[in-house]
């Protein structure tokens, strides 16, 4: 399988995340993306390539001009307002407020943060938009040869809807990744997510569609980040009723509740017939993850591989979350080996 990696990650090294009332070293951290490659490399997987630079517009297909022109402009804004530390969002336009983005960048910065814990620094943004860089190559690697590719993005985008940042996202490379597929002339994509947590942002982009079928399988929102959405009675609006699926699980759910919720996820995948997958593939689902509660082990990756694989379907595989460092590339791999067979 092709795999596309940019070293433009690495712009991405914040000293700090908002973590239990403290500021911790961030657990979306660069040697994240250095194990992956590492086991890439070391199990042979195939071909490694840098992105191709691609303009914005396939991004402002999927975010706000605003909120692009933000993220590029914040760290500037924050140094030049007087700001020592790095740029956090400590105010939201919450319930009863207006919501207009403010002039001010502390402001500004709120009305675009869905969450306090991701710091915007330094080579954020020249990191986020190699990250979607990285996508958008494997896209139209897999459009090209309609087989599969895996593309190493860091920093992750879930998270990230069309006008937030958060949750260690700032583009969401699998909606742009996504939308890729359709303005070549796919009628359908399905976008699975298999992170740990719900791919919120991924959820908002495409709730009133039905040329997107959207499924995650994550910690209940009502006990895990992001706390505000994911929920099974989450179906979908307008146009889209029906074609979004949200499968929350409980603390301690291991292969065997979790392996039956990505069955009937692939059923309806394979009701949907559509001409791609894209999958959110984060790996905190590990047992040993240090900010999730589900179980899953290394060889239950390579199995749920294979499951992805009986779809038969183009595969665009898209790096999100995972924080138990030392495994996180061979957690990853092994989806990828599972899909390949070996
Ligand atoms: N108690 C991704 O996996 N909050 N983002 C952590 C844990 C933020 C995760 C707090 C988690 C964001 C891409
Ligand atoms: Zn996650």
């Amino acid at each position: 399988m092709l795999t596309v990696y940019s070293d433009k990650h690495a712009l991405r090294d914040a000293r700090t995340e908002l973590y239990g009332g403290e500021l911790v070293p961030p657990f979306e951290c660069p040697v994240r993306a250095e194990h992956i490659l590492g086991r890439v490399r070391e199990v042979g997987l195939g071909e490694v390539i840098a992105p191709r630079e691609f303009s914005l517009e396939p991004v402002t297909r999927i975010h706000d001009p605003g909120f692009i022109h933000f993220l590029e402009h914040c760290w500037q804004e924050w140094v030049a307002a007087g700001f020592k530390g790095e740029a956090i969002a400590a105010n939201w336009p919450a319930r009863g407020m207006q919501q207009r983005a403010p002039h001010h960048i502390e402001g500004k910065i709120g009305y675009y943060a869905l969450a306090a814990e991701t710091s915007i620094t330094d080579g954020t943004w020249q990191a986020a938009r190699a990250s979607v860089d990285v996508a958008l190559t494997a896209q139209s690697a897999v459009a090209d040869s309609s087989s599969s590719a895996f593309a190493l993005c860091r920093p992750p985008g879930h998270h990230a809807a069309g006008d937030m940042f958060g949750g260690y996202c700032f583009i969401n490379n699998a909606a742009v990744a996504t939308q890729a597929f359709l303005d070549q002339g796919a009628a359908r994509v399905a976008l699975l997510d298999v992170d740990f947590h719900h791919g919120n942002g991924s959820q908002a982009i495409f709730y009133d569609r039905d040329d997107v079928l959207f499924l995650s399988l994550h910690g209940d929102p009502a006990e895990a980040f992001p706390h505000f959405l994911g929920y099974a009675d989450e179906t979908g609006h307008g146009a889209g009723q029906g074609y979004n699926h949200n499968y929350p699980m409980g603390p301690g759910t291991a292969f065997d509740t979790w392996g039956a919720a990505l069955d009937d996820a692939c059923a309806k995948i394979r009701g949907y017939a559509p001409d791609a997958l894209v999958v959110s593939l984060g790996v905190d689902t590990f047992e040993n993850d240090p900010i999730s509660f589900f179980k899953l082990t290394s060889d239950d990756f390579r199995r749920y591989g294979a499951s992805i694989a009986s779809l038969g379907l183009p595969t665009l595989f898209i790096m999100e979350g995972g924080y138990a460092v030392e495994e996180i590339g061979v957690n990853a791999v092994n989806v990828l080996q599972g899909f390949e067979g070996d």
